[in-house]
């Protein structure tokens, strides 16, 4: 994925008017748009195929079936438009794999460490072996806790160069610059922009937030 502004809006919202239209007026802040079983569900694939003219999306299903199961859906996310997907990496090889062959080419990002207090009772104790999972599987990248950046960094130290995704920033208390500075690639932030009475300054706000720590 390409990231120049190292943000990522979620548009968790279930009116797809008003996703189209937050995303019209937030684009060229953010690097791509994720959006996810809310907003598919009320709205159907068509939201995605309407979003996917104007830029990336982000397909965050959380993939995490069998490998012939995840990779019927990946093949859907895909055929609408997206040029990334989500799938969970405790699922196994063998799914994360058939993720990656489905998407032909494009970009599969593996949950290994949720950022949510609940993510350190299970996902936290298996994040390393599901980042060389992630590796072994040649997925795009991992998504990893802005909540907790000392996870980020030690899950850097495991995958190298490959993109490192943080949600968690802002109303779940994570830190933008905090998550960049321990090696993430971009954030993932929902509420804290399309929440705010002026979202496309939010997002700004946090693009210079993000951009006052890698000039450095
Ligand atoms: P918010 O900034 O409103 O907390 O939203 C975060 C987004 O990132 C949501 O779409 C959520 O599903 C997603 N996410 C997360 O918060 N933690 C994870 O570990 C993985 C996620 O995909």
């Amino acid at each position: 994925m390409r990231l120049d502004q190292r943000l990522i809006l979620a548009l968790d919202m279930t009116d797809p008017k008003r996703a189209v239209e937050l995303a019209g007026s937030v684009r060229s802040h953010v690097d791509a748009v994720k959006v996810g079983w809310p907003l598919v569900l009320a709205g159907g694939l068509d939201v995605l195929r309407t979003l996917a003219k104007s830029g990336y999306v982000l397909c965050d299903f959380k993939i995490a079936d069998i490998p012939n199961t995840s990779r019927l859906i990946v093949e859907q996310a895909v055929d609408a438009g997206a040029s990334g997907i989500i799938c969970h990496g405790f699922v196994g090889e063998d799914s994360v794999r058939a993720c990656v062959d489905a998407a032909g080419g494009k970009d599969v990002f593996v949950v290994v460490e949720m950022s949510h207090p609940g993510g350190v009772e299970y996902t936290a104790k298996h994040a390393e072996d599901l980042a060389r999972l992630a590796t072994r599987a040649n997925a795009t990248g991992i998504v990893a806790p802005a909540t907790r950046p000392e996870r980020v960094s030690a899950l850097r130290a495991i995958i190298g160069r490959k993109q490192i995704l943080a949600p968690g920033v802002g109303a779940q208390g994570g830190k933008a610059s905090e998550a960049i500075v321990a090696g993430a690639d971009a954030v993932i932030v929902g509420r804290a922009i399309y929440e705010a009475a002026n979202p496309a300054a939010a997002a700004t706000a946090i693009a210079t937030e993000i951009r006052s720590v890698v000039s450095r």
